[in-house]
């Protein structure tokens, strides 16, 4: 399959963050059709298969994940984002449903988690 042919692929955990962030803006930029959305519940067998379809192509898998072209697998979200904007010239900054998720509701649960990291590891440390 050449380039021109090629159907980009992402992978998207059930409920995780990051995943929503690209998931937003696929939809939002009016991309999604262009784009294979391959969704799995975690703990399930789809899972697992795609945790081995991905492996031989990571270093460590995590999602989102995505083959943007032939063989160039990706794990960071913002990379992944960046390249679909770029592909489409969009501007991720002027769509208003996914800034208002990544500075606001995602800003916060990342916030909060860290929280959490610091105070477990004051509390195991007392
Ligand atoms: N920096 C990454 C973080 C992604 C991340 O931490 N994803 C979690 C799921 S919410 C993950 O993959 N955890 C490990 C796993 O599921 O194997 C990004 O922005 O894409």
């Amino acid at each position: 399959m050449t380039s021109a042919t090629f159907k980009p692929i992402v992978y998207l955990k059930e409920n995780c963050p990051f995943c929503l962030k690209v998931r937003l803006f696929l939809l939002e930029s009016g991309l999604a059709s262009d784009v294979e959305t391959r969704d799995f519940v975690p703990d399930s067998e789809q899972e697992a298969k795609i945790r081995a379809e991905l492996q031989p192509h990571l270093d460590k898998v995590s999602f989102p994940s995505a083959q943007l072209e032939p063989g160039r697998y990706v794990t960071e979200s913002d990379d992944i984002v960046a390249f679909f904007a770029a592909k489409a010239g969009r501007d991720p900054a002027g769509m208003t449903v996914y800034r208002n998720y990544v500075d606001g509701v995602f800003a916060m649960s990342m916030k909060l988690w860290k929280e959490n990291q610091e105070l477990k590891k004051a509390a195991s440390a007392a």
